[in-house]
């Protein structure tokens, strides 16, 4: 746990480094005002973690020589965390997108061997080497919007070997770009060509073969599943999810994307990290997530990309206070675009959020759906110094105004890293 006296010994301030006179929006729930607003507060980093928040008057402050830095009324808020992307695949879907724009529906593309098959064979086509280069610009356009950590999963590979590429690969493109990662195995994403009619004969691989050579390398935190119509049923998803907390790993769900599947109750009924999509989430799954305290990922731009009607259940959710985050889906079918800005906007224009809710969605609630909230996704004292510092007068300002980001650091444990 955190100790409440880190940061200052006696009424000197043990620190590296000091940011003063900045509006904190913290997100703190234990402070009551709107944002978690510390205003005009300091917050002072050591190494890698803050190490206080102190008001504008402290004691503490007086003797504190270098580096400081004047914010002068400017907002802080916690690095911005991505807790739901494909962002490694090869390839591209453009076409796909011209079709379902005459109409053809996803699901009749993927039947047809489109969608997330196509990208299946052009990722399988590219050596690691090559998906690293090809994702760099994506995880670095979310980076220079903010984004301090980002979630990827594999499920472009669907074999072990591919899947273990993947996977690879998404570790070697966050080190580059300075962006701390959590790693999801996504194998149950679709049934592979190869196992085409036996779907079960390929959930046995994912369990016995994948998952564990996925826990003993270490190259995946959780392990996600695609419960759909379109991929796998709630028996299926099941074992998947048996497997991988018998191997340690947490586990999260694609669900009630397409289809109410009975998905989020699943994930619920495991103690999973994340429930994500949820447009045809019913009553009886909030009130499973509500229970479990799993996280609600909303994942809005999937939604306009497809063109949906069924919106998630954001009132319904909200009442029964199941935490929800916002994250951007970054794939190449249904999501393709690198921005956790937008994606909060659209997550207030489309399904109602407010920008606070949107932005606690992208921070503190994200946080927790990577099963990072001991250690991110507020300002508190203790936890990891990633904030960012922003040219805006009102935090509404980083979710309301897009196209240039009026981002003025992007601080990342502590370090101002060289611009990405
Ligand atoms: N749901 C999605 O929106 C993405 N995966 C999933 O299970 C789509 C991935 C793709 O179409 O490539
Ligand atoms: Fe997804």
């Amino acid at each position: 746990m955190i100790a409440p006296h880190i940061g200052t010994r006696g009424m000197s301030l043990v620190a590296d480094a000091l940011w003063i006179d900045a509006k904190l929006a913290t997100f703190d729930p234990r402070v009551g005002a709107a944002f978690g607003l510390r205003d005009g507060w300091a917050l002072a980093t050591q190494g890698e973690r803050i190490a206080a928040i102190l008001p504008p008057n402290a004691p503490e402050l007086r003797d504190f020589r270098e580096p400081v830095t004047d914010c002068a009324g400017k907002w802080i808020t916690p690095g911005f965390i991505d807790c739901h992307t494909h962002l490694v695949w090869g390839g591209s879907r453009a076409s796909d997108w011209e079709l379902r724009l005459t109409g053809v529906p996803y699901t009749e593309i993927a039947k047809r061997g489109g969608g997330i098959l196509s990208t299946v064979r052009a990722t399988r086509a590219m050596s690691e080497d090559e998906l690293v280069a090809a994702a760099m610009p994506r995880l670095r356009a979310l980076a220079r919007e903010g984004v301090t950590c980002v979630e990827i999963k594999s499920g472009y590979g669907l074999t072990t070997a591919d899947e273990l590429k993947m996977l690879r690969a998404a570790g070697r493109v966050a080190d580059e770009v300075g962006v701390e990662v959590s790693r999801t195995l996504l194998a149950a994403h679709s049934v592979p060509p190869e196992f085409a009619g036996r779907a079960d004969d390929y959930v046995s691989l994912v369990c016995d073969e994948m998952i564990p050579v996925v826990a003993r390398e270490k190259l995946a935190e959780a392990v996600d599943v695609f419960c759909e119509s379109i991929a796998f049923t709630v028996p299926q998803c099941e074992r998947i999810f048996a497997a991988a907390k018998s191997h340690g790993l947490a586990v999260k769900g694609h669900v009630e994307q397409l289809t109410n599947s009975n998905g989020a109750e699943l994930v619920a009924r495991h103690g999973g990290w994340s429930a994500d999509h949820l447009e045809y989430l019913d009553e009886v799954g909030v009130q499973a997530l509500a229970k479990a305290g799993t996280v609600a990922v909303l994942l809005p731009g999937a939604y306009y990309f497809l063109r949906e009607n069924q919106k998630p259940p954001v009132g319904a959710l909200r009442d029964m206070g199941v935490p929800m985050a916002v994250a951007t889906d970054l794939n190449p079918g249904t999501s393709p675009f690198a921005s956790l800005r937008l994606a909060m906007n659209m997550a207030c224009v489309l399904y109602g959020l407010t920008p606070e809710e949107a932005l606690a969605g992208a921070t503190r609630e994200a946080a927790r759906a990577l099963g990072r909230a001991e250690r991110g996704g507020t300002l508190e004292v203790g936890k990891q110094a990633d904030f960012l510092v922003w040219d805006v007068t009102h935090p509404a300002e980083i979710v309301c105004q897009l196209g240039h980001t009026p981002l003025i650091d992007r601080v990342r444990r502590g370090k101002v890293p060289p611009v990405v």
